[in-house]
């Protein structure tokens, strides 16, 4: 990692450290490069697509973009890797060369497309399968230094959402993301770039999802990193509203995101990012954090 992207990463890791204290959550602007995902597929045909969009949301706010080269929604098969890199380096090359572009990381748990977009400036990892799908990820999360994100997700994508089952929710997802954050740290990943989600839709039904967002706060406490939340446009908003249309969950969205930067947030990953905005700063400031 060169020295300018060292300190972006160290900056960063830096300002989501001190979310939950002071200031409302960072916004990371989903940006996703399939076909097929739930919410946005087939948005980005192209780079230029891609590029209009990632404009957009850092107009409107974001502080990092995820880019997502394959789907996880339920039911979703893997993309292979060279698939992943096809979509993702032509739009990586071309937001490389826009100026005041925020930072960007990738959604993939295999660690050649991870290093791939490490080597053209990401700045971190977000994987879902916690470093369980490809055991260089957390080999190449020491080496670089970047950010590393761990989810928690019952299953795989193709299976999470038959029939998830948990005794206690909140203390099994607790249990295993302490557990690969210190797999991750043994294999010499800096604490200071890990950040811990607790996968809200993977693996998990209404009841599960409630529960996991009410306790966000202990979730915090009991694991020491920052946490990312993902409830945006998500299937639990459409079963508490009656809204099936991903597209119409945008106020369903803003009220969880309320909930969850006033309570132990300090990344939010969001598809509309000025609706997010505007809902963490106005709870972020009644909480006394502005
Ligand atoms: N949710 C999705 C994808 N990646 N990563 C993290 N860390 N947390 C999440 O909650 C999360 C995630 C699913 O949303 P989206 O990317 O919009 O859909 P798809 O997987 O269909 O591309």
């Amino acid at each position: 990692m060169s020295f300018a992207l060292s300190n972006t990463v160290a900056e960063l890791s830096r300002r989501i450290g001190e979310v939950p204290s002071s200031g409302p959550a960072m916004l990371m602007g989903v940006l996703n490069l399939t076909p097929d995902s739930f919410s946005d597929g087939g948005l980005h045909p192209d780079p230029a697509a891609a590029e209009a969009s990632a404009r957009k949301m850092l107009a409107e706010g974001a502080d990092l973009l995820d880019l997502g080269p394959e789907s996880t929604r339920p039911g979703s098969q893997p993309v292979p890797e060279e698939e992943q890199l096809a979509r993702l380096l032509p739009v990586l090359r071309r937001l490389g060369a826009v100026p005041g572009m925020c930072p960007i990381t990738v959604d993939t748990t295999r660690a050649v497309v991870a290093r791939a977009a490490l080597d053209l400036g990401a700045v971190g990892i977000n994987d879902i399968s916690a470093g369980r799908d490809d055991p260089g990820m957390f080999r190449l999360a020491a080496e670089s230094g970047c950010l590393l994100v761990l989810m928690h997700m019952q299953g795989t994508p193709a299976t999470m959402q038959a029939k998830p089952s948990y005794t206690d929710v909140v203390a099994e997802v607790s249990a295993f993301l302490a557990e690969r954050l210190s797999a991750a740290r043994a294999a010499g990943v800096r604490a200071d770039r890990l950040l811990a989600d607790p996968g809200i839709g993977f693996g998990k039904t209404l009841e599960h999802n409630l529960d996991l967002l009410r306790h966000l706060a202990r979730l915090r406490l009991e694991l020491g990193v920052p946490l990312l939340v993902g409830t945006s446009r998500k299937g639990f908003l459409g079963t508490l509203t009656g809204r099936s249309n991903p597209a119409d969950r945008v106020f369903a969205t803003a009220g969880s995101l309320a909930w969850a930067c006033t309570n132990g947030a300090g990344v939010l990953r969001v598809h509309d990012v000025a609706a997010a905005r505007d809902a963490c700063l106005v709870a972020s400031a009644i909480a006394g954090r502005p």
